[in-house]
């Protein structure tokens, strides 16, 4: 009997609910919190980067990453979550520490993930055998099941954010995961993706990949293209802001065939907020994780302000009221599981009159 028993001051139903817990089945009459109005299931969560960056440092000196082991990753664990490695119900955040000459080893697995590179250089990463390099602001893409290794060459270590659907495809239960092989891959600075030299360009696609696409959506497909440059987000940014005349703007990153999200399960976006500004409140079902990438401000998460400078992340529940005010022109990364919402059926969104501030939490 591992369901809960519960109780009654009446005998008769105090045995029905005996009965029942000894079969593993509640009662319905008796849940409460099971339809709450709306999401309620986590408060925001901020990770400061000195904290982050400071530790993952220690992590480096004294944990060591050989062929054979893993990852040095530290991951985002929510207080709401009862002590889980996640940062949200759906999302894995995390910072990764690679040190100069250490290589992570093959692996693959079901839940996909990105990068989001915070610090370093040098470093590349081989995503099914096509090589990506990774510098800071860069965004690198391993989907669902592809094999994956991380190669520092350099003498500097690399810090970058990695975000994954792991909390989601667990509650699935569709985990698989396998280790790569003992063969190493060449130990050298590589050239050019493949994935970039194809889809790289802006607006132009292979012609025939064109017509592969419609004839066939697939929607379980993530982006052909694996790596989004730094450069190419802030110029569209900064062009954005200048055409608009806005003094915020972001863009979605998306697979440059078909416009859609980079990954079925993933949503990443850069969201700039010019100095002074502060953005329109919104609630979104759905939640997310921002990574400061520059800049400095505060977001507002229903009705508690949360000031950040760059490295901080900063979880936004489901439906929470949320905007943004920069102080100095800042800078955003958002991870978020829209996708998935939007696939289901689940998402929704809405503008609020600007909220109050009722608290000041940091
Ligand atoms: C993983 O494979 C990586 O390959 C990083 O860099 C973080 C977190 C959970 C599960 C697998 C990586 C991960 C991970």
């Amino acid at each position: 009997m591992a369901t809960t028993r519960f109780h009654d001051e009446s005998a008769d139903v105090d045995g029905l609910y005996a009965d029942m817990a000894a079969a593993d089945l509640q009662p319905l009459w008796t849940q409460s919190g099971l339809l709450p109005s709306a999401p309620n299931g986590l408060t925001p969560h901020i990770w400061r980067w000195k904290t982050l960056r400071d530790l993952a440092e220690r992590s480096g000196d004294l944990v060591g990453i050989d062929r054979g082991g893993d990852r040095r990753v530290i991951s985002l664990s929510h207080p709401d979550l009862g002590g889980q490695p996640f940062a949200t119900h759906t999302l894995w955040g995390a910072v990764q520490f690679l040190r100069g000459g250490e290589l992570a080893p093959a692996h693959r697995h079901t839940p996909a993930a990105l990068r989001f590179v915070l610090e370093g250089s040098g470093v590349w990463t081989l995503v099914d055998g096509d090589p990506l390099h990774m510098a800071p602001g860069d965004l690198v893409l391993t989907p669902s099941w592809t094999w994956h290794e991380h190669h520092n060459p350099g003498t500097e270590p690399m810090i970058w954010f990695d975000g994954l659907d792991v909390p989601l495809v667990r509650n699935l239960d569709a985990v698989f995961f396998e280790p790569g092989g003992e063969e190493l891959s060449p130990y050298e600075p590589v050239f050019a993706s493949r994935s970039e030299s194809l889809y790289g360009g802006t607006g132009l696609l292979p012609a025939s990949e064109e017509r592969a696409i419609s004839r066939d959506p697939a929607p379980g497909r993530p982006s052909r293209l694996l790596a989004y440059r730094w450069a190419a987000t802030d110029a569209t940014l900064s062009r954005l802001i200048e055409t608009t005349g806005r003094r915020a703007a972001s863009v979605r990153y998306s697979d440059p065939a078909t416009g859609r999200d980079i990954m079925p399960t993933l949503r990443a976006e850069l969201h700039r907020v010019l100095a002074g500004h502060r953005t329109p409140t919104t609630r979104t079902a759905g939640s997310g994780i921002w990574v400061v990438y520059r800049g400095s401000g505060a977001t507002v998460v229903d009705g508690r302000r949360f000031r950040w400078t760059p490295g901080d992340m900063l979880v936004t529940p489901s439906w929470a009221a949320v905007d943004h005010e920069a102080t100095d022109d800042a800078d955003l990364f958002l991870l978020s599981d829209g996708p998935v919402l939007e696939a289901l059926g689940l998402a929704r969104t809405r503008e609020l009159p600007r909220q109050d501030v009722r608290e000041d939490v940091a």
